[in-house]
């Protein structure tokens, strides 16, 4: 059994747990939830001391939600040829690619940005702040135009990341701070309704969670 260490509040965990769903991957991933920001052990596993980190069943830690995405992705296709969630090459591959990494920057701004927003405001910078909102909502506008290349019909790995970004920007800002178009919010209404979404839905961690400790 791999183990898989995430945070229900982190969209890079999210995106390796939907994404082993959908590789029919998750029956061998043991999935423990974790604060890496407070579990010290983390660090022993990974040096970053992030998540999502995979322990292969050889004891190799994997990290970097791509990288791992990767590897499942890989692993599907050894059992199954025309499984996988990342288009096999040409620009198709490319394209998903992109998405993927279009959304992992909009992850990371909306993380970024969340946290400063909580910070005093003489300890963060409104340069910095705005920089990284610009970044979110030009994502949003992008993910508009691009709409046709997320193949809801057959998802990629960009289509499985958009749509996370998309939710993780509700999640930090339920009031709609951001502009998500009618067209694009119907779009994340329908596939929400996925079960590799529905059962990964973000979450604060709750007292009767499984919470574990690495050590
Ligand atoms: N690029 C990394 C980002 C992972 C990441 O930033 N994880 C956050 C949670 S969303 C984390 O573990 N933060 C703890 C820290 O930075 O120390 C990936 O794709 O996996």
């Amino acid at each position: 059994m791999m183990q898989l260490y995430y945070s229900p509040t982190s969209p890079f965990s999210r995106k390796v747990r939907v994404v082993s769903r959908e590789l029919a991957r998750d029956k061998q991933i043991n999935e423990i939830l974790i604060d890496p920001w407070t579990d010290a052990a983390l660090r022993t596993l990974n040096p970053l001391s992030k998540v999502p980190t995979l322990i292969l069943e050889d004891g190799m830690a994997v990290f970097e939600s791509a990288v791992i995405c990767d590897y499942l992705d890989q692993l599907a296709r050894s059992s199954n040829p025309k499984s996988g969630v990342i288009p096999n090459d040409g620009a198709e591959r490319l394209s998903a690619l992109k998405w993927q990494a279009l959304a992992d920057g909009m992850m990371a701004a909306t993380g970024r940005l969340f946290a400063d927003s909580k910070r005093a405001e003489t300890d963060r910078s409104e340069f910095v702040m705005e920089r990284q909102a610009y970044a979110i909502q030009s994502g949003i506008d992008a993910i508009l135009d691009g709409l046709a290349q997320l193949r809801t019909e057959e998802p990629h790995i960009g289509t499985w990341s958009v749509l996370i970004a998309l939710y993780y920007v509700d999640f930090r800002w339920p009031d709609r701070r951001f502009d998500i178009p009618v067209r694009v919010r119907d779009w994340m209404a329908i596939m929400s309704e996925r079960e590799s979404l529905a059962e990964t839905i973000f979450h604060l961690p709750h007292f009767d969670d499984d919470q574990k400790s690495i050590a």
